[in-house]
């Protein structure tokens, strides 16, 4: 990677995406005019269109980068703290951590809960990530639950964190955009000096190196770059798709009442045929706007066909082409109590597991798909 130094001999970084600053060559990450390297918080010309214009710019992360990053926490002592994105738990889900991790103890924090259903049961949500973390062979020293966004949890996080990091440093690492740079601003200005911004944006690939922040005691709380899950459904459309099928708010779930032979659309992005089973509520939790067609089995791949990408969208228009072609998952549903069919970066469809259901769903190839137990 090609990092221009500056000429006080010293390497700047940019204080919103950490990325080493150059002056050199504007199509670059890092690139700043000479005469912004006067001010006193010094932000690359990217970061700065981010804030101001909301512009998207996505900068490909290499997995080598983001590795290196996380190989380094094994040697130090430190606490990691784990984010994951309530609303895509398994697409979320930083891989292979227990590797990079040494000895240090994790903090696994679950955030975005206000996107969460309000009849949600929080200390059910805990416990199940509490569970799924030791499925994937990951034993957190505890799990807390917050909004970076709204505020919510944060008094908790900090004392958890407090506890166990006893004077060492804090290292934020997860998947992109599951809101590490929202919560380190959030702890900022809630209980730091408000002069520092970390950017943030809607689209993944935002921070792009580790961001060093002090602490009281001399120790350093980091950010660091997410690397991509390539089974989110985020990563498949444009960022104008991306926001749509992004929850902005707490989920309203919806009801369809389906009989057997009966297919909803979850805008272009899925299609759940129920294929057999008794009558029975299939509920839909999704960004609320998202569009949701119903129709006959039996005329799915005619709708399909003649739709998708006009009134079956997002994807919209030109970014159908780019979508990769859609692949059956046939799901067999026992008789074991509420289960959720998750469709990762998409959402889930809650169904009550009362009688043994067939449903086929069909996503664009790569689409993580798994069965759980109901969350709600
Ligand atoms: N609803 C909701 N959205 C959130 C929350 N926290 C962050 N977000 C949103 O999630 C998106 C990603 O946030 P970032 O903080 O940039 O995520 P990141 O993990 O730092 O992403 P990378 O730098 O790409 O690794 C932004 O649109 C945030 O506004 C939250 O608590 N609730
Ligand atoms: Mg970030």
């Amino acid at each position: 990677m090609d990092e221009q130094v500056v000429e006080t001999g010293e390497q700047i970084h940019c204080a919103g995406c950490g990325k080493a600053i150059q002056t050199e060559d504007p199509t670059k990450p890092g690139y700043t005019p000479r005469s912004a390297l006067a001010r006193e918080v010094v932000v690359c010309q990217r970061c700065f269109r981010i804030k101001h214009y909301n512009e998207v710019a996505p900068v490909a992360m290499d997995d080598d980068d983001f590795l290196r990053i996380l190989n380094g926490i094994g040697a130090t002592d430190s606490l990691v703290v784990m984010v994951v994105d309530l609303f895509d738990f398994q697409g979320s889900w930083l891989r292979g951590l227990p590797r990079f991790v040494g000895k240090n103890p994790i903090l696994l924090v679950g955030n975005k809960v206000d996107l969460l259903p309000r009849n949600i049961n929080l200390n059910r949500v805990r416990n199940w990530m509490q569970h799924e973390a030791k499925d994937r062979g990951l034993k957190p020293a505890d799990v807390v639950l917050v909004s970076a966004q709204k505020g919510i949890g944060i008094d908790e996080l900090l004392s958890r964190i407090g506890r166990l990091r006893e004077k060492r440093d804090v290292y934020i690492v997860g998947v992109t955009n599951v809101g590490k740079s929202t919560l380190i601003n959030r702890i900022l200005h809630d209980y730091g000096s408000a002069e520092m911004e970390i950017t943030t944006s809607p689209f993944p690939g935002t921070t792009l190196d580790k961001i060093e922040i002090p602490l009281e005691d001399g120790r350093f709380l980091y950010d660091t770059p997410g690397i991509i899950n390539r089974d989110q459904i985020g990563h498949m459309v444009t960022p104008q798709d991306l926001r749509k099928l992004t929850p902005s708010a707490r989920i309203n779930p919806k009801v369809y009442q389906l009989n057997d032979k009966q297919t909803l659309f979850l805008a272009g992005l899925a299609r759940v045929d129920f294929v057999r089973g008794e009558h029975q509520p299939f509920v839909v939790y999704v960004a609320n706007n998202l569009y949701i067609h119903r129709t006959k089995l039996e005329q799915a791949d005619d709708i399909f066909a003649r739709h998708h990408g006009e009134l079956l969208a997002p994807p919209t228009g030109e970014a159908v082409k780019q979508l990769p072609p859609f692949t059956k998952h046939s799901l067999k549903i026992g008789a074991n109590g509420p289960t959720d069919i998750v469709i990762s970066g998409l959402g889930w469809i809650s169904l009550q597991g009362k009688y043994p259901a067939v449903v086929d769903v069909h996503v664009p190839k790569g689409v993580g798909i798994a069965v759980r137990k109901a969350l709600v």
